[in-house]
């Protein structure tokens, strides 16, 4: 490559060139041309023009830089909003995959809860927690996550339908749930008595105001946002929060020893919890409950007669009889209404459902009620 004495900045300066531009232009072109070969322009490169052209190259590479990186910003930004966006896409995707294969596997539960509710109903005659449906399910493994579930009884709590039996209040049932309220709700008899009159309201078919506190249409109407009386079963405990008198910590409170079942179901003895025998028999102190409910646990009741010649309840008869008239018509020792909680992991996905399955008489176990809660 040939060798050139002087850079252009040095040609520019010198008086000679400047003043023989035409002879000179040649000498230029070659310099240019030569030393210059990365100039992007050089095709142009002729001359005085090109010379100049040279000259600016250290301003024009600044703002090309400077573009360059602007260029490169709005790339990397629209890139990283392109993948954020695209994330989030997948991220949906993968949600709404899990959801449904999650639900299939809870289905898959339920199914599973059916065949062995039936096969103990067929196998027993009385539902205890010393029988395999009871058993919790530990979390199993599934692809992505893991599934657990168990069955319990429904029929160890107090159905809030069995205020109204045939379209009649129920006096003994009234006063275990007034009981309940005062003893687990911590509410005062009176704020106890006002709101299961309005239960009473809530549920009956007719419009007649339980004296003196219930409340049917005429208050509900009088209220600021109006709405009617049910007059109808309760279908759900959330309902209670719309009636008069409702007070949410004492439901919350009694929410373990409640449900909302269709009317007319019995207690099961074999399942009670110490609290509900405790209502049941107030006669009794709570070590002598203590020991019923052992008693029990160990040894279920094949007949809800055997009840009565438990020692602490015998002992008790022979004092006073009507204690057996009283709640001989509430007992049970098997069981129609089971709830079944599942829950199922996938990955980042929690979801909680709650089934409740009736098995009746001949055994055929159906769903009735499904609640899912997602996390
Ligand atoms: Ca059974
Ligand atoms: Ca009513």
């Amino acid at each position: 490559m040939p060798h050139y004495p002087f850079s252009p900045m040095r040609l520019s300066e010198n008086t000679d060139f400047r003043q023989n531009k035409a002879k000179n232009t040649v000498l230029a072109d070659k310099i240019v041309w030569n030393n210059f070969k990365h100039c992007p322009r050089r095709g142009e490169a002729y001359g005085h023009a090109d010379y100049r052209c040279v000259l600016r190259q250290p301003h024009n590479k600044g703002i090309a830089l400077l573009t360059c990186l602007v260029i490169v910003a709005i790339i990397t930004i629209s890139v990283s909003k392109l993948t954020a966006t695209e994330f989030l896409a997948i991220r949906l995707t993968q949600q709404l995959i899990h959801k449904e294969q999650a639900k299939l596997y809870l289905l898959g539960a339920e199914s599973l809860s059916q065949l062995v509710l039936k096969e103990d109903g067929r196998q027993t005659k009385i539902d205890s927690y010393q029988e395999n449906w009871s058993n919790k399910m530990p979390a199993m493994p599934i692809e992505g996550g893991s599934i657990q579930g168990q069955l319990d009884d429904l029929q160890n709590k107090l159905n809030l339908n069995n205020l109204i039996i045939d379209n009649k209040v129920n006096p003994h049932f009234s006063q275990l749930l007034i009981d309940l309220l005062t003893q687990q709700g911590k509410l005062s008899n009176n704020e106890a008595s006002l709101f299961v009159q309005s239960l009473t309201d809530w549920i009956d078919s007719n419009d007649k105001v339980t004296l003196p506190e219930g409340a049917e249409d005429f208050y509900y109407l009088g209220l600021t946002k109006p709405y009617r009386c049910a007059n109808t079963q309760i279908n759900d405990l959330g309902e209670l929060k719309i009636i008069k008198g409702f007070n949410e910590q004492a439901i919350e409170n009694i929410k373990p020893y409640i449900s909302t079942l269709p009317s007319g179901t019995l207690l099961n003895i074999n399942t009670l919890s110490q609290t509900l025998m405790s209502l049941l028999l107030p006669e009794l102190s709570s070590s002598e409950v203590e020991s019923i409910v052992n008693t029990i646990k160990k040894r279920p009741l094949k007949d809800k007669n055997k009840f009565w010649s438990i020692n602490e309840i015998s002992n008790l008869l022979k004092n006073n009889n009507d204690i057996k008239n009283r709640l001989n018509p509430l007992l049970t020792v098997k069981t129609h209404y089971f709830i079944l909680k599942t829950e199922v992991k996938l990955g980042q996905l929690v979801i909680n459902l709650e089934s409740i399955l009736k098995r009746d008489e001949n055994n055929s176990v159906s769903v009735i009620k499904r609640q899912t809660k997602y996390y």
